[in-house]
């Protein structure tokens, strides 16, 4: 019988190909998606973020937990995107910084903002001020996410905000900021117009935003 535990453990211990019929299982039993998501999946990465840190665990067995997270939510995208009842949100162009190629959180943010509506414009990770200002020239989104995980790269998120002011495009979107080492205190320092700590507060603030 599977349950969270078992599913989290799989996480931390990378392994990816017992991720799917576990999942399978999980909502068999009548979990819902997001559930899985938070309770198993996330659950088990922030157990692999604890041990990376305090050097209990190595960057080729956190790639094969970042592996099965990956299988995870490609199979669980397309039931959370798929209940969406709501349409017509705007775009939301979403990336995570330069020098950062952190990918799951953003993604999460990213599936839960589809689920509610918004069209997602996923610039992917290590992404310049230069694409981010030409994505908002292109895309004229009413919301742009930047997600950043290392305290070396949070920075680059103000010289986006720099560089949307230069091109005359600051007043043109909201911008919204997350990833771990970002706090309120920060996203206000550098001019952002909203922080959210995790996925389900980044729709609430993203909602709020754009009114
Ligand atoms: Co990296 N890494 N990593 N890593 N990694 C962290 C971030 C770290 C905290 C680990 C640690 O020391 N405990 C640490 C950063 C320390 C610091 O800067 N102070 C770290 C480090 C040091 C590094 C390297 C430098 C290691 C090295 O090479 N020596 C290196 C950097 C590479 C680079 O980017 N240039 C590196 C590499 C990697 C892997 C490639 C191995 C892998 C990433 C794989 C991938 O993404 N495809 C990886 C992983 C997996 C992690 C940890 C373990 C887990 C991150 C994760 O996916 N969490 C992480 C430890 C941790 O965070 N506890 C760590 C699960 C995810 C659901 O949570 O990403 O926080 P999170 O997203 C949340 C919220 O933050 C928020 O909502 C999300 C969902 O709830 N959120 C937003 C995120 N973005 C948002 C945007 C929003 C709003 C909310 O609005 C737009």
């Amino acid at each position: 019988m599977a349950t969270y535990e078992v599913l989290q453990e799989l996480i931390i211990t990378g392994q990816k190909e017992k991720v799917a019929p576990t999942i399978k299982n999980l909502l068999e039993s009548g979990k819902p998606p997001m559930e899985i998501i938070a309770n198993g999946l996330t659950a088990g990465m922030n157990v692999v973020g604890t041990r990376f840190k305090s050097g209990d665990m190595y960057i080729p067995e956190v790639m094969l937990s970042a592996n099965a997270m990956k299988e995870g939510m490609d199979m669980l995208k397309p039931l959370v995107v798929g209940i969406s009842l709501f349409f017509g949100m705007g775009k939301f162009v979403v990336g995570t910084v330069e020098g950062d190629i952190h990918t799951i959180g953003k993604s999460i943010v990213s599936m839960v903002l589809e689920s509610s509506g918004f069209e997602i414009i996923d610039l992917g990770v290590n992404v310049t001020a230069t694409m981010f200002v030409e994505a908002v020239k292109k895309e004229q989104p009413k919301l742009l996410g930047m997600s950043a995980m290392l305290t070396t790269t949070m920075n680059r998120m103000k010289d986006v905000i720099e560089s949307l002011k230069k091109a005359g495009l600051r007043d043109k979107t909201r911008v919204l900021v997350g990833g771990a080492p970002i706090t309120q205190d920060f996203a206000r320092s550098i001019g952002a117009d909203g922080y959210a700590p995790d996925a389900l507060s980044a729709l609430a603030k993203a909602k709020s935003l754009i009114g």
